[in-house]
């Protein structure tokens, strides 16, 4: 019986593609509950095949008209809303079963705000003793939200390495609350009791995030192991459209030592080889931060082009692309590259 679950919640969505769903920052709080003495497991709801139509939810049921038709064109992806994961009730019952004191959800998008509520909700009816704390993006901008829902005792904004098992302590010792960083609770008035977001200050002192505990079956990429580093925290940029820089209270720091430690090995102990591919900018030493991500996305920008230039692209299916089409590509990366401004409309 673990001490502490934690949870990736389904997902509502047309889609889903799993090597973005990788519960990395749940297996970063499992080393570290780990290493302050909790057992601990992962229950990662979206770690199987399962899924099925949902309906679609109440400000887009006016697309009911135009989805439901048979579609067997490439497009179909976004052919039905669907639930993507198991269900909240199984997800509840394993929740039960496990009979963990501490229950961790995850609830890093907005958009997925409400099935992270829908599990709590499963979670306190299967296993109404314990404590259920929830984390991520979405609660640390908007902890009210997340609070108002009565299944959810507490939230940790910010980043929950230290929190988390700081929290675990003073729950089990019956100890006050006030000195965890980044937590939300309800004071006995009934009002909240909201800190500003965790910052973890030394990330390179983090241990490695407890990988074993990721079902990597389901995480598989050209039919090989696949798994995610990270070798920041925050972002160098400063989106206008985006909360994170201004708002999360969370700065942009680089891990130093990730090169040498993350060889295939410290990986995963049955890595052989390593085929890297970046979504986001890797550290380089030396380079300020918004240059490595111009650079970043100038190399992105040159390596799709190239790529779409092939015959094969898109799975065979289409052509080459139009000369207009590579000739916006051309001038993105431009773009790209001479920016200087830092407030580029271009994301991650
Ligand atoms: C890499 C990244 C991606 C990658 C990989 C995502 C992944 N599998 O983790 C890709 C490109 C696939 C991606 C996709 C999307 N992303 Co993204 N992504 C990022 C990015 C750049 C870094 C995230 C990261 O890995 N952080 C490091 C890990 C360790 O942190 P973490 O997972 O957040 O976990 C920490 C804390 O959040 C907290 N925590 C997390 N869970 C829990 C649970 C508990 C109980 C507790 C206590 C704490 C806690 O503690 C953890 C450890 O410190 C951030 C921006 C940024 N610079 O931070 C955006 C960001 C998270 N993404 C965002 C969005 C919106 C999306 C998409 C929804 C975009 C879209 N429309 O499709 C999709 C959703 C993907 C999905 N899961 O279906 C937003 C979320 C904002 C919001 N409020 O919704 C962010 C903040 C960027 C932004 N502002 O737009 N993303
Ligand atoms: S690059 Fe992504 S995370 Fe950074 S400011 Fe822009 S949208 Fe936000």
């Amino acid at each position: 019986m673990p001490d502490i679950l934690l949870i990736q919640p389904p997902i509502r969505d047309f889609y889903l593609t799993a090597k973005r769903t990788v519960p990395y920052g749940l297996a970063a709080l499992a080393a570290a509950v780990r290493q302050a003495g909790f057992t601990v497991r992962i229950l990662d709801g979206l770690a199987t095949r399962k899924t099925r139509p949902a309906p679609l939810p109440p400000e887009m049921a006016y697309l009911a008209e135009f989805y439901g038709r048979p579609d067997v064109s490439p497009m179909a992806l976004f052919h039905h809303f669907r639930h993507f994961g198991y269900s909240f009730a199984h997800i509840g019952r394993k929740a039960g079963e496990s009979g963990a004191f501490l229950v961790g959800i995850a609830s890093l998008f907005t958009a997925y705000s409400h099935e992270a509520l829908e599990t709590a909700r499963s979670v306190k009816f299967f296993l109404p003793g314990c404590m259920v704390v929830l984390g991520g993006h979405h609660p640390t901008a908007l902890p009210a939200d997340a609070m108002a829902c009565p299944s959810v005792d507490f939230v940790i904004r910010g980043e929950g390495e230290v929190a988390l098992p700081r929290l675990a302590r003073a729950l089990r010792a019956g100890r006050g609350l006030e000195s965890v960083p980044g937590v939300v609770f309800r004071r006995p008035d009934g009002s909240l009791h909201v800190s500003p977001p965790a910052v973890v200050a030394d990330l390179d002192g983090c241990p490695q995030p407890a990988r074993d505990l990721i079902d990597d079956r389901f995480y598989r990429r050209y039919r090989r192991g696949s798994t995610v580093v990270v070798a920041s925290r925050g972002c160098p940029m400063a989106c206008s459209y985006c909360s994170l820089s201004r708002f999360s209270g969370i700065p942009y720091r680089r891990r130093a030592g990730t090169a040498p430690r993350h060889s295939p090995r410290s990986i995963s102990p049955r890595a052989t080889s390593a085929r890297i591919s970046a979504t986001s900018a890797p550290a380089r030493p030396g380079v300020s931060p918004r240059r490595v991500h111009r650079l970043s996305a100038r190399e992105t920008a040159g390596r799709m082009m190239r790529r779409a230039t092939r015959p094969s692209s898109g799975g065979g299916r289409f052509g080459p692309p139009t000369p207009t089409w590579s000739e916006r590509m051309k001038v993105m990366a431009r773009w790209v590259s001479q920016s200087g401004s830092g407030k580029a409309s271009l994301s991650m």
